[in-house]
């Protein structure tokens, strides 16, 4: 089996071996969902990451991990993607390692920008890069590949825990989520180190030149610090958030952050908060086992322990879409691991129900939405891109 969001999934397949005779608190099933390949001619290769352009075309985009972008236009019938990028000879790709995450430019239409995460080996050693690409001047289906501009690079100490994610904000910053470098529990303590990239959500003004090819939002925590402190963080105490999103209309940031042992969680992040690894894993106390320190820590909206059978949880999206009205203001997710489906309902930034909408959809590795906020999932190892649909 393919290792991807978990060191060692022998290890949780023994794990649930082990709890298989335990009664756990199952999560309830509410109307199911039915999920459905959105592009049945279409097959990818590892899709990590899916998005739209926001442009006014109705053009959708798939990251391929080991360093391709594919582009098709939003039809089922869909026939053939094109290639809009091909950077396999830059990218560092296996495991947890490859192209993540791409995020258009609020304003694409007009400047052509786009953004990736993607990890890279310079002089043999693992790093994490985030870099501007722009459109060809002379054909909107392709990138220009001459055109890379490099806002910040950071090392990566271990393959796994990259984080990956990047996405705008309406305040038109540039968010990006960083694991805790990887290994196991944290070696480092990056989660709490302020003065490191990992661990984080990143914030950066991407039409900035303070710090060469960015800037740092004036409102960022730590701007302007003197004690070394990362200007760059947004939010700090984070184990691996894969996938983040925004929900535009309440102007939330939500985050899955892939558990340790025990438990998975979904976050809202906020400015500033602190979310506890590794202090804590989840509402546990984690490192140290017992009396941890917790003033000021912000537990997760929803913890799901992994002995429901959730082992690598994939940060959805709060659902807009028109497909199921019944989602309408529901956070939308999935597990790698578990194949199934969630809609979480929140009120005032708390769990108030959290569902069972489908199973066995796979090794779920992304969502994405398009330009009319309908929801996809990406199947990692199928390849296919579905989307859902009512009962
Ligand atoms: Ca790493
Ligand atoms: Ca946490």
């Amino acid at each position: 089996m393919k290792k991807f969001f978990k060191s060692s999934l022998a290890g949780v397949a023994l794990l649930i071996i082990c709890n298989a005779s335990k009664p756990f608190e199952h999560w309830p099933r509410a109307e199911p969902v039915k999920v459905v390949e959105a592009f049945p001619r279409l097959h990818f290769d590892y899709p990590v990451d899916f998005t739209h352009a926001n442009d006014g075309t109705n053009r959708l985009f798939v990251v391929e991990q080991e360093g391709t972008i594919r582009i098709f236009e939003n039809v089922a019938s869909a026939a053939s993607s094109k290639e809009f990028l091909n950077i396999k000879k830059l990218v560092s790709y296996g495991g947890e390692a490859g192209l993540l995450g791409l995020a258009f430019h609020p304003d694409y239409k007009n400047n052509g920008y786009f953004f990736l995460n993607y990890t890279t080996k310079v002089s043999g050693k693992l790093e994490t890069a985030i870099v501007r690409y722009k459109v060809s001047e002379n054909d909107p289906n392709r990138a220009d590949p001459a055109s890379a501009t490099v806002l910040f690079t950071f090392d990566q100490p271990f393959d796994n825990h990259n984080g990956g994610a990047v996405k705008f904000g309406k305040d038109g910053y540039l968010y990006v989520s960083t694991g805790d470098g990887g290994s196991w529990g944290d070696p480092s303590n990056n989660g709490q180190n302020k003065s490191a990239w990992l661990g984080k959500i990143l914030r950066v003004d991407v039409n900035s030149k303070t710090k060469g090819n960015y800037g740092i939002p004036a409102d960022n925590p730590f701007a302007g610090n003197k004690e070394g402190f990362r200007e760059e963080i947004f939010a700090y105490g984070l184990r691996n958030p894969w996938r983040i999103s925004f929900d535009d209309p309440t102007n939330t940031l939500w985050a899955g952050d892939v558990g340790q042992n025990k438990r998975e969680e979904i976050n809202i992040i906020v400015k500033g908060g602190n979310y506890g690894w590794r202090l804590k894993e989840s509402i546990d106390c984690y490192n140290p086992k017992r009396d941890c320190e917790t003033a000021g820590l912000i537990d997760p909206v929803l913890d799901l322990p992994q002995a429901n059978g959730e082992h690598s949880i994939t940060g959805g999206f709060v659902y807009r879409g028109k497909a199921v009205p019944a989602l309408e203001g529901k956070y939308v997710f999935g597990d790698y691991v578990s194949g199934r489906l969630f809609a979480l309902e929140t009120k005032n930034g708390k769990a108030v129900q959290n569902s069972i909408i489908a199973e066995g959809v796979g090794q779920i590795s992304a969502f994405g939405t398009d330009a009319s906020d309908e929801l996809y999932i990406c199947n990692y190892t199928t390849g296919k891109i579905m989307k859902l649909a009512k009962p």
